[in-house]
């Protein structure tokens, strides 16, 4: 990825996007990849994960990623304004259902994966409990961690808050197998699955030839698989890799 600062890209017109550099953090590689099926441009913006990023908040009131400024329109930080945004930019392919309980089926088994609290959320409070114990108590200092609302209790309970939603997720996708459908929903691609193919890059990371992180996120993300391995349904991991052989590219680049 060819990133710009802060200064370079705050008063260029059109999308800019700022990303976190250096690693495939989970909500900016699903925003990368709404954007990409869309074909929108976008330019490239470095966050730096863990840090002030004091140019970044100046410019657009938040510290983490991904964090979409359009125009001179207010910055998007949530993924549901994300995917509105462009969906508006570019409304084909449309990556919401049309039909409503399809559409509000989608929106909630998504904020599962990509809410406060959800999936991801969890996983990162077990990920957290990995790093303090690699890095030691200094890693309390991160503004990530009263950000994210990481607790010893919070990490010991993400595991059976994890698995209630792999398994529906799983359930989900056999239920459309059953109907010849490929997707969670419907019988096309929505941002739910491009959400799961890049979310379950924390309990399923690909191998380096195609998600070439740093091994320290290997380090610091297998303790979550370990943790819900039992609920990890084969079928979750084909859906992840058919959505990017049919729809996105490899290798992940960060
Ligand atoms: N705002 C996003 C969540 C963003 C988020 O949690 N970002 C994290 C993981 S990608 C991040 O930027 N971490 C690095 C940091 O906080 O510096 C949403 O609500 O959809």
């Amino acid at each position: 990825m060819d990133y710009k600062t802060v200064a370079e890209a705050k008063d260029l017109p059109g999308l800019r996007l700022a990303l976190t550099i250096g690693g495939p953090a989970p909500w900016s590689q699903a925003a990368k990849s709404i954007l990409e099926v869309k074909h929108i441009p976008y330019i490239p913006v470095a966050q730096h994960a863990g840090e002030a990023n004091a140019e970044l908040v100046a410019w657009t009131g938040h510290r983490n990623a991904p964090v979409a400024v359009y125009d001179n329109e207010p910055a998007r930080t949530g993924w549901y304004e994300i995917l509105l945004l462009a969906e508006r930019l570019a409304p084909t392919p449309s990556l919401l259902p049309s039909a409503v309980e399809d559409r509000a089926l989608m929106i909630g088994l998504s904020n599962e994966l990509c809410g406060e609290q959800g999936f991801t959320w969890q996983a990162r409070h077990i990920m957290f409990d990995t790093i303090l114990k690699m890095q030691g108590e200094a890693f309390r200092q991160s503004p990530m961690v009263a950000a994210y609302g990481y607790s010893a209790d919070n990490a010991a309970a993400a595991p059976a808050k994890i698995m209630p939603i792999l398994r529906a997720l799983a359930a989900r996708l056999r239920a459309q197998q059953r109907t010849g459908s490929r997707y969670f929903i419907g019988a096309q691609l929505t941002a739910l699955d491009l959400y799961w193919a890049n979310m379950s890059q924390v309990i399923d990371p690909y191998p380096p030839d195609k998600n070439p992180m740093p091994n320290f996120f290997r380090s610091m993300w297998a303790p979550v698989r370990e943790s819900v391995e039992s609920a990890i349904d084969p079928v979750l991991i084909a859906h992840r890799d058919f959505i990017f052989e049919q729809h996105l590219s490899l290798p992940l680049d960060f």
